[in-house]
């Protein structure tokens, strides 16, 4: 990939990450991300579809709810909104360019800064599109989702679909349409709705019911909008149970699956997966994307980790082998991802001040996704995984459980079968060996 620079090189010594395989001693390459290395009938690039998220790698400054910002950004100086955010584009494609990476991910906030006039904001947004238009056309890069900031602005701070307060709905409307157009002049291939404060904090004050009736008319009209101005795309809800709000209505994967079927959404919406967000919910991230991908409803995910001892969302990038490899041998198994790819919604620490330490970041996450890619799919081809799964169900294969499975047979059949069998014999659910084969792969 062309690297593209603007003015001014930010990451300057920093050149073209490059594969060079699991034995380099370079910490800036990719050990284990050959883009181009075909895995399971296609290249990784085309199983992974990595993106780079805007707000955490160009607009996070690191500041905590104890302290001021660490990251002081070369491309956050000039005094002009517009300009500066020219500056941080070129940024943006400076990195995503010298990662190689395909795609990237906005919201509209993180592209420019928004005041509270709707028109200058479109005039803004419109500005930058064509920016970034024009560098998507160099460098080849790709829009994989836009969305809009619907929880930042103090007006949002009950919601904005699901606000009490009609006119501030309107508001997120106009702010929807405005990332609709950008999304749909970049060529992006899905716009995101993950429910930044669509929930509630007390259910004193909310009638719930009305909320999701208004947020599941607010997604229709989104929907129609983007349609009717050329969008093929698919649209994503990312589930996240709590934070900012104490309950938020897309808790999880079934609980959204169900809203998508209530409301007839099913057509034209699936699911963003976050890693920390199945945690925060009480699952494990393989157990979401399971339910997703049973429902054929997995777009994409957001990439990151949490931290085991906390209980907020601290978007770590994601290392953990072991995890990865149970994910992606979820997502080989169900034919990969449906329109989305893997966003690194993910971002580093507060006193990782370094300017390569966003490089060291991304590539840790890519190379743990790739050689968690390599990994299952050496499990599903030459281990009894798959095979030890089906036969934990091989009972099934006899004529009465054909027909309890087709529903011709009753609790009378039932009952018949367990007398004339007798007591079944105790059978293992062999976990150890199965987790000791992940290891193995590794
Ligand atoms: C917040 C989160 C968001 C969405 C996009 O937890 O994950 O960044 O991905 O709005
Ligand atoms: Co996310």
């Amino acid at each position: 990939m062309k690297i593209i620079t603007g003015k001014k090189e930010f990451f300057a010594g920093i050149d073209a990450i490059k594969f060079e395989g699991p034995r380099t001693d370079n910490p800036l390459a990719y050990r284990w991300y050959d883009e181009n290395k075909v895995v399971a009938g296609k290249p990784m690039k085309e199983w992974l579809r990595f993106a780079v998220a805007y707000w955490h790698s160009f607009n996070g400054t690191g500041a905590d709810p104890f302290g001021e910002a660490t990251h002081i950004f070369e491309w956050d100086k000039n005094a002009d909104p517009v300009a500066r955010a020219k500056d941080k584009a070129d940024a943006a494609f400076e990195l995503i360019t010298k990662l190689n990476l395909p795609y990237y991910c906005f919201h509209d906030v993180d592209v420019v800064d928004y005041t509270n006039d709707i028109a200058e904001n479109e005039k803004r947004l419109q500005t930058l599109t064509q920016y970034l238009k024009q560098k998507q056309e160099e460098s080849g890069v790709k829009l994989l989702w836009g969305t809009a900031n619907l929880f930042s602005h103090r007006r949002y701070m009950n919601g904005a679909a699901t606000n009490p307060d009609f006119h501030v709905l309107s508001h997120a409307a106009a702010q929807v349409k405005a990332a609709l157009d950008a999304t749909i002049a970049l060529g992006g291939e899905n716009y995101v709705f993950w429910g930044g404060r669509e929930g509630y904090m007390s259910l004193l004050n909310t009638d719930m019911k009305r909320e999701k009736e208004h947020l599941a008319r607010f997604l229709q009209a989104s929907r129609d909008y983007a349609r009717k101005n050329g969008f093929t795309g698919t649209f994503f809800i990312e589930p996240k149970p709590c934070e900012p709000t104490k309950h938020q209505y897309d808790y999880d994967a079934e609980t959204v699956i169900g809203f998508l079927r209530q409301y007839d959404l099913l057509n034209d919406f699936k699911l963003n997966l976050e890693v920390n967000h199945a945690t925060l919910a009480g699952h494990t991230f393989q157990h979401e994307l399971q339910v997703a991908i049973d429902a054929g409803l997995l777009g994409s995910m957001d990439a990151n980790r949490g931290d085991y001892q906390n209980g907020w969302d601290t978007d770590q990038f994601p290392t953990n082998l072991n995890e990865l490899t149970e994910a992606m041998l979820i997502i080989l198994e169900g034919g990969g991802f449906k329109g989305g790819g893997i966003n690194f919604d993910a971002k580093i620490r507060r006193n990782s001040t370094d300017p390569a330490d966003i490089f060291y970041a991304h590539i840790g996450g890519v190379d743990s996704f790739a050689r968690a890619l390599i990994t299952a799919d050496e499990i599903l081809e030459k281990s009894d995984y798959r095979k030890i799964r089906q036969e934990r169900y091989a009972s099934f294969s006899v004529d009465t459980a054909k027909a309890f499975e087709s529903g011709k047979a009753g609790l009378e059949e039932l009952r018949a079968f367990a007398i004339a069998q007798g007591e079944p014999a105790v059978r293992s659910g062999r976990q150890e060996y199965l987790e000791n084969i992940i290891n193995n792969y590794l």
